[in-house]
């Protein structure tokens, strides 16, 4: 058994006991109402479910297991995946031996490969990233294990099987996504020596493989790994999850969602945004011309990629994390110098439109321009990256999911009459 499973076998018959109580004591207490504009609104603020592994605090950003994102940046996306999983960071030797779990369980099936090389030369990344993750699914100890009779006291040890199994693999399924689609040579194997996120920098062979090059790969993977669960793609694959589908499902279900603009594809959508500036400006252009810029962009309608949020208020950490390798490694870069100059304009020109309720850079802001400087410069494949990432997350909440013995989710929809109805009541 993986020392991993060990400790979790360990905890969580103490997490099952505090659940039972809850639902005993109180399972009648009101904890939130839910106003009218909440049930029009996307259901902004709504707390209707359980995280543990992270919580997104309006004025902080995400706090992973008690610990400021900001305080996790010298981290491995490894430690992390241990943190988001049992609450506290691992030992050495904790690390090692999910490390070896991970190497293990790391090859991918041939069949991955041939299906990969099928796509159109133009498709999108992020549906080839999704097509593999679901054809994974052939995988499955979690589905093989219920079609034998699994008990529901064992969903969350299968859950961590499928979550080991799938993580392992994801840094060598994106990197080959992204040598087949953009037509790089042949798949690159993985070092045996590095850890998992250098390892995926050094699968994506677009670098000399340089020190800086691999922390900025760690940095990403750690910074992006969870977000709470109410965001789209945490969310959808809690739901899909709910069902009882394997974590191949529900990790390819919330990554789907992921590709949307309005979430993690605004990493790719904020790149273009930036290269679109430099061309037309022919480097970093002035405060005047980039406000200009960027008000033809709201006047037509469209969104500033990279600002706003649904629950922060205030600069995202993440995008500060980055910022500050950004200036450490490459401050006189022409593209992560339109970054930082946005951020000089965009929250004032947001703030007096008046529309967003958050006029501050997120994530997506500045991850593209590190990795375009590092030589990843197919900015339509950053959502992928961000998906590997995200996948650490969306598996730790699975696995808690059902260790807490979660039923499925299936909340009350209502027609538009009966709230206008219970509006005038
Ligand atoms: N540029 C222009 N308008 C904006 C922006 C922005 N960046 N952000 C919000 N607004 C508008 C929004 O479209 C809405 O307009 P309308 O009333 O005409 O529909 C209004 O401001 C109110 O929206 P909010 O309540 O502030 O934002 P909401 O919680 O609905 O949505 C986002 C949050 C993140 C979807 C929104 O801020 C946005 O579209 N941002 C740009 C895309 C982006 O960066 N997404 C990435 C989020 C992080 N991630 O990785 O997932
Ligand atoms: C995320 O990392 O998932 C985004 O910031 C979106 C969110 O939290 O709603």
């Amino acid at each position: 058994m993986s020392m991993l499973k060990e400790k979790l076998a360990s905890q969580i018959p103490n997490l099952q006991e505090k659940v039972r109580n809850l639902a005993k004591e109180s399972g009648k207490k009101s904890v939130s109402q839910v106003t009218v504009e909440q049930v029009l609104g996307g259901m902004r603020g709504v707390k209707s479910l359980i995280c543990d592994t992270s919580e997104v605090a309006l004025d902080k950003g995400v706090i992973i297991r008690g610990i400021p994102i900001l305080e996790l940046t010298d981290k491995l996306p490894e430690e992390i995946f241990w943190l988001l999983l049992t609450g506290e960071l691992p030992k050495n030797a904790e690390l090692k031996d999910l490390q070896n779990e991970m190497k293990k369980r790391s090859e991918v099936p041939e069949y991955i490969w041939s299906i990969l090389k099928s796509f159109p030369s133009d498709a999108h990344p992020m549906s080839m990233f999704d097509t593999a993750i679901t054809a994974l699914e052939h995988e499955s100890k979690f589905r093989s294990e219920y079609d034998k009779g699994m008990k529901k006291s064992q969903y969350w040890e299968y859950t961590l099987e499928d979550s080991l199994d799938l993580i392992a693999k994801l840094p060598s399924v994106a990197a080959g996504v992204y040598r087949i689609r953009f037509g790089k040579g042949s798949i690159i194997k993985p070092d045996p020596k590095l850890d998992w996120g250098a390892n995926f920098a050094f699968m994506l062979g677009v670098n000399n493989n340089t020190t800086d090059w691999y922390d900025l790969m760690r940095l990403y993977m750690t910074l992006h790994s969870d977000h709470e669960s109410g965001n789209v793609s945490a969310f959808t694959s809690h739901v899909v999850g709910s069902a009882l589908s394997d974590p191949y499902y529900a990790v390819a279900a919330g990554l789907n969602g992921l590709a949307g603009p309005l979430h993690g594809l605004a990493n790719q959508e904020c790149l273009k945004f930036v290269i679109e500036l430099a061309e037309h400006f022919g480097g970093v252009p002035s405060d005047e011309e980039m406000k200009n810029f960027a008000n033809e962009r709201l006047n037509k309608g469209m969104v500033i990629p990279g600002y706003g949020h649904a629950v922060l208020r205030v600069t995202d950490p993440r995008f500060t994390a980055f910022c500050d390798f950004g200036k450490k490694y490459m401050a006189d870069d022409k593209i992560f110098g339109i970054v930082v100059k946005l951020f000089d304009v965009v929250p004032k020109l947001l703030m007096d439109q008046g529309k967003a309720k958050d006029p501050w850079p997120n994530v997506d802001a500045a991850s593209g321009a590190l990795l375009y400087y590092y030589g990843l410069k197919e900015y339509v494949y950053y959502t992928v990256v961000f998906g590997v990432s995200r996948a650490l997350g969306i598996c730790s909440q699975l696995v808690m999911s059902h260790a807490m013995g979660e039923p499925i989710t299936r909340p009350k929809s209502v027609t538009l009459d009966w709230l206008i109805n219970a509006a005038k009541d």
